[in-house]
């Protein structure tokens, strides 16, 4: 494709993209995020999101999980809101947990939806009727990208903007191929998706590539080896879900997000790659945004 417009994310693209924060400015100028995610054996996935949402400048988060790990979640980011929702007996979010959030009335402006939320009997019927309920843009991620392989048409129920964050393995499962494939194909599997299904495609590993659903692409340059372990995509789930909370452009938003998940970890990665945690990469994402400012 001639026409491709293929960029690598520079710092200087940050500088220009990332908003200077005013003086006459209060939380509600910096909007208010949503992360949604959890079950009865990952609490922390949507902790490390919600903790990532703040970092990144987030005025208000709000955490939401299945009613049994509230307090477990609540206990650990005291600044967030948590709310415990209905959930089934096998501890994952049960259908009435879409009603009772109610989105229609609610002041969130950005959903992070997926991290830690498992796969369930009812699970896609669950993800349908959330991204039916709410025209805000929504983060998928996780799970809630397992989930959506199961029933592709779920994408066409929305109402907002949506962004896909898979590993290749997710994207493998997306697209009904086989790592390798998404491997050796990462730019074109990426776009392809972005395009077909109108949606903004994050395909991380190393030089993550971001796909517009108009056909750009953005590469970027920062993150290595320091964030191959659990947790660290739950923290860029929730730096995106983050980032657009504050009405930044959605895809600034996802550029400035995977940029800064890189550079934190690199920060984080000190003395040594092999012992970097998903929650140092959060408490690095202040230097991260001091750093390219
Ligand atoms: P899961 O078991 O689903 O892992 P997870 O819960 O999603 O982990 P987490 O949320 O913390 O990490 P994520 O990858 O989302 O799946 C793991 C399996 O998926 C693997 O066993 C493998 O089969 C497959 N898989 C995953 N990544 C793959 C890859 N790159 N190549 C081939 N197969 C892969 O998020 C991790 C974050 O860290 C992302 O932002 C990512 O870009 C970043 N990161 C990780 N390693 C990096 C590196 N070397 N350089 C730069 N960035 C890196
Ligand atoms: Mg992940």
């Amino acid at each position: 494709n001639f026409k491709l417009k293929k960029r690598m994310i520079t710092p200087g693209m940050i500088k220009e993209i990332l908003p200077i924060r005013t003086e006459y400015s209060h939380k509600g100028t910096y909007g208010h995020a949503l992360l949604i995610g959890g079950s009865k054996d990952m609490p922390g996935a949507p902790t490390l999101a919600a903790l990532a949402a703040m970092r990144s400048g987030a005025g208000l988060t709000t955490v939401v999980v299945p009613a049994s790990i509230h307090s477990m979640v609540f206990g650990r980011v005291p600044e967030a809101i948590c709310m415990g929702l209905p959930e089934e007996s096998t501890g994952h979010f049960s259908l009435k947990s879409i009603e009772q959030l109610n989105l229609d009335d609610k002041k969130f402006t950005a959903l992070g939806v997926g991290p830690g939320v498992g796969t369930w009997d009812r699970g896609v019927e669950w993800l349908k009727l959330l991204i039916k309920s709410t025209t805000k843009p929504m983060v998928i991620d996780a799970d809630g990208l397992n989930l959506l392989s199961l029933d592709l048409s779920l994408l066409g129920e929305r109402n907002g903007t949506i962004v896909l964050t898979p590993h290749p393995g997710e994207m493998a499962r997306l697209i009904n191929k086989n790592i390798k494939y998404v491997e050796k194909n990462r730019v074109d599997v990426a776009l392809e998706f972005a395009q077909e299904h109108g949606v903004f495609v994050v395909l991380k590993g190393f030089n993550t590539i971001i796909a517009t659903p108009d056909g750009e692409i953005y590469i970027n340059t920062t993150g290595g080896p320091e964030l191959a372990k659990g947790g660290t995509g739950d923290v860029l789930t929730g730096m995106i879900t983050g980032f657009i909370a504050q009405r930044i452009p959605v895809k600034d938003a996802v550029i400035i997000a995977v940029y800064l998940h890189g550079l934190a970890g690199g920060f984080a990665s000190y003395p040594s790659n092999y012992s970097t945690l998903a929650t140092e990469v959060i408490d690095k994402i202040g230097k991260a945004i001091h750093y390219t400012m």
